[in-house]
């Protein structure tokens, strides 16, 4: 598989509008766009720092993943995701590896990229996305 480097880092909150203050007003970083994926029901705040991104999940449905992942676990870092060159022949290696893989086959997630989601239990308790951005 090839890692091309991270494209993002996946952080659990409540409220977009609250976080993003802290992200912008103390951290400095500017939100360039608010998007909601319906399909993954939230809401998605980005900032860019380099080549990755903070991606910010606000839930927009009580039983949306993020919106479980709040209730157990409170806010927080809640996935990695890595950049890759080729998501069909990496879902396909990852699987010939014996990886439990939450999305058989890729799906679209926000900004147009193509996903698929790592079981946490098959990567150390780390929610892990890879994702292809193929207009690169
Ligand atoms: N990181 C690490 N572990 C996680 C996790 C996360 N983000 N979310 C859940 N888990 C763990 C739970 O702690 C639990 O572990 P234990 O069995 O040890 O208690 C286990 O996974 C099962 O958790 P659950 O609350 O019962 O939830 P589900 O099994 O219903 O779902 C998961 C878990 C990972 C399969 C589900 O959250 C999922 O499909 N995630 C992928 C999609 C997603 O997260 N989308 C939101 C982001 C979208 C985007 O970036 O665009």
């Amino acid at each position: 598989m090839n890692i091309k480097y991270i494209e993002h880092i996946g952080i659990a909150v409540k409220s977009i509008e609250v976080a993003k203050k802290y992200y912008e007003d103390v951290l400095g970083l500017y939100c360039y766009a608010i998007e909601e994926v319906k399909d993954q029901k939230v809401k998605t705040a980005f900032f860019k720092i380099g080549d990755t991104k903070i991606e910010l999940l606000e839930p927009t449905d009580p039983e949306s993943p993020v919106a479980k992942f709040i209730e157990k676990r409170g806010e927080g870092i809640h996935h990695i995701a890595f950049a890759v060159k080729d998501i069909e022949s990496s879902i396909k290696e990852l699987q010939a590896k014996g990886v439990q893989m939450i999305d058989q086959n890729p799906r679209m997630g926000a900004e147009g990229l193509h996903i698929a989601f790592i079981h946490p239990k098959s990567s150390l308790g780390v929610l892990t996305e890879i994702c292809e951005n193929k207009s690169e």
